[in-house]
């Protein structure tokens, strides 16, 4: 009756942003990932220890009244599945920083929905863990494997694949963080008003699969500089539809695109580097493992950068020993 799974974050490459239905929090459009290593979030889950509701501690401390909503719906999805289930003790910590704009809820929610799958008999699987996850936070099913994912489109739902395995192409990560300042407006609040708002959005949502398409061609091809233009395309794209909202959003600080003008600074001078940006002021570089320690010495010396992060690519969610 109790079990421990771990996940990593995982950052998107062609973006996921809108969603086609709230109630089921269904993404408008695919995304393509790559899954890291490094940060970590670690579940325990006990359903032994007599609690009478579902109660979680997140990182030593009991959690918000929103983090535990959201994670007793969660576990309402599963009882659906498996009624009976009792109240359940969690206990999750995560190597980084929550809400640092390194996608805690993705590796959050991949973590739990392993744990809790590890104490049913019989288990559910991965496509009904990946559809639970999914309606949770959309970007965490594909925290489920490691390497190089895809969250499709798929019927009236979405479908979670591993694409490449990480050790077929061990590209590395860079993260440049330029604030520790929780983000204004969250992704779920940005895609509504960006969806509501922004006259781009449909062109947003049709370009989408060919986005996907060309991903997916550089992934199998391992063609890094069709990789680094189709990911630059996606990650700008998804900001200017959001920018062009009503408010507009801005997620970058100065530094942010300071960043990024170092970085296609360092790939016109031929270092295989590339950047995306998340709903938040932090970049990624991604890079071959050659060009690392030049990213990030050169992203370490911008002005405003506050911490550099190195990961590489990661395996997917997985139970753990106690
Ligand atoms: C992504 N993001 O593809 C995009 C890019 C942020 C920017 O997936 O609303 O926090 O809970 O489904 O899981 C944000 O993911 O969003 C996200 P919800 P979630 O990575």
């Amino acid at each position: 009756m109790k079990a421990t799974a771990v996940a990593h974050p995982n950052i998107a490459l062609v973006k996921y942003w809108g969603k086609s239905d709230v109630e089921t929090n269904l993404p408008a459009v695919g995304s393509i990932s790559i899954t890291l290593d490094t940060l970590t979030t670690t579940t325990m889950v006990d359903f032994s220890a007599g609690s009478e509701r579902d109660e979680l501690i997140l990182d030593g401390a009991p959690a918000s009244e929103e983090r535990s909503r959201r994670v007793r719906s969660c576990l309402d999805l599963i009882r659906r599945r498996r009624p009976g289930l009792p109240p359940v003790f969690v206990e999750s910590e995560n190597s980084f920083p929550t809400a640092a704009g390194l996608a805690s809820s993705a590796s959050g929610f991949a973590a739990l929905v392993t744990a809790v799958n590890a104490v049913l008999d019989p288990p559910l699987g991965i496509d009904d863990l990946a559809e639970i996850s999914r309606r949770c936070s959309g970007s965490s099913p594909r925290s489920l494997y490691g390497g190089f994912v895809e969250l499709a489109l798929h019927g009236e739902g979405t479908r979670v694949r591993p694409v490449l395995d990480r050790s077929e192409w061990p590209l590395e990560i860079v993260i440049a963080v330029t604030s520790r300042t929780a983000k204004k407006v969250g992704s779920s609040d940005g895609m509504e008003l960006t969806r509501k708002t922004s006259p781009f959005y449909e062109s947003w949502v049709s370009g989408s699969p060919y986005d996907l398409a060309l991903a997916r061609g550089a992934i199998a091809s391992r063609d890094f500089e069709a990789l680094a233009a189709v990911s630059e395309a996606s990650c700008l794209r998804m900001h200017a539809v959001a920018m062009a909202a009503q408010p507009g959003l801005v997620y970058w600080t100065g530094t942010t695109v300071e960043c990024l003008h170092r970085v296609r600074a360092l790939r016109e001078e031929g270092a295989p580097v590339f950047f995306t940006i998340d709903a938040g002021p932090q970049l990624k570089a991604i890079c071959d493992p050659a060009a690392s320690e030049l990213v990030a010495a050169t992203l370490a010396e911008v002005p405003g950068v506050i911490e550099i992060v190195r990961c590489g690519l990661g395996d997917g969610a997985r139970v753990v020993e106690d």
